[in-house]
């Protein structure tokens, strides 16, 4: 069973990529991005209270990203491996995933790193915001309020992997194709 996480900032590509991922590998996708969108689109409890962070830029509270993942796991008992994209951003989400994990007796393969300068972050998610009606891509503002977010949060939960030897960097600053091939000898290297 192959567990991956795909890591990196916030417009690095990681939805992109993983797009690409589950169909070549056939994992399983769990996007806690997508979960939330959802909810907010069905105008859920949940989804109304997690809008409230994601409009400013911040993290949702690690119980409810938690609580999704965890339902998700319980849905796929058959899986031949998931792919965690977005998820865990937080090292309390590293520590509670490890241990959902443990729980189905398997574990994290590896974390991958997409890398990405900051200009071209900010350049994408502004990007992307003409078209893509999110809330989050919508302004300056709330795009580095998310990248602050990520320093300050997600980017410790590498030091969480690292400590196993399961933390690659990627070079995710070229072209969609070019960043898939360099994630695909990595993968690949995993599965064989
Ligand atoms: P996410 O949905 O996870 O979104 P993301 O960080 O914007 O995106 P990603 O890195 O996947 O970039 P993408 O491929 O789309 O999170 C949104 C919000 O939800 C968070 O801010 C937070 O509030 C909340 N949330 C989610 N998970 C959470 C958690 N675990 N805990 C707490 N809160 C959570 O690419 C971005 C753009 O770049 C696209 O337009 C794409 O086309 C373009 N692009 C991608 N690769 C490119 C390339 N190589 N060249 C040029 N453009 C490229």
């Amino acid at each position: 069973m192959v567990n991956l996480i795909l890591f990196g900032p916030p417009g690095s590509g990681k939805g992109t990529q993983s797009a690409n991922i589950i169909e070549k590998y056939g994992l399983i996708h769990l996007s806690t991005g997508d979960m939330l969108r959802s909810e907010l689109g069905a105008k859920t409890p949940l989804g109304l209270e997690a809008q409230k962070f994601i409009d400013q830029g911040l993290l949702v509270p690690d119980e409810v990203v938690i609580g999704m993942i965890s339902s998700k796991l319980d849905a796929n008992p058959d899986a031949r491996g998931f792919i965690f994209d977005g998820f865990p951003r937080t090292t309390a989400q590293a520590e509670a995933l490890d241990k959902l994990l443990l729980l189905k007796k398997t574990s994290i393969s590896m974390v991958l790193s997409l890398e990405v300068p900051e200009d071209e972050l900010v350049r994408r998610l502004l990007n992307r915001g003409l078209t893509s009606g999110r809330t989050d891509d919508a302004s300056e503002d709330v795009v580095k309020a998310r990248i602050v977010e990520y320093h300050n949060k997600t980017a410790p939960v590498a030091d969480h992997y690292a400590k196993f030897g399961k933390f690659k960097k990627v070079k995710g600053d070229g072209s969609v194709e070019s960043t898939f091939e360099l994630l695909s000898k990595e993968l690949d290297a995993l599965t064989s």
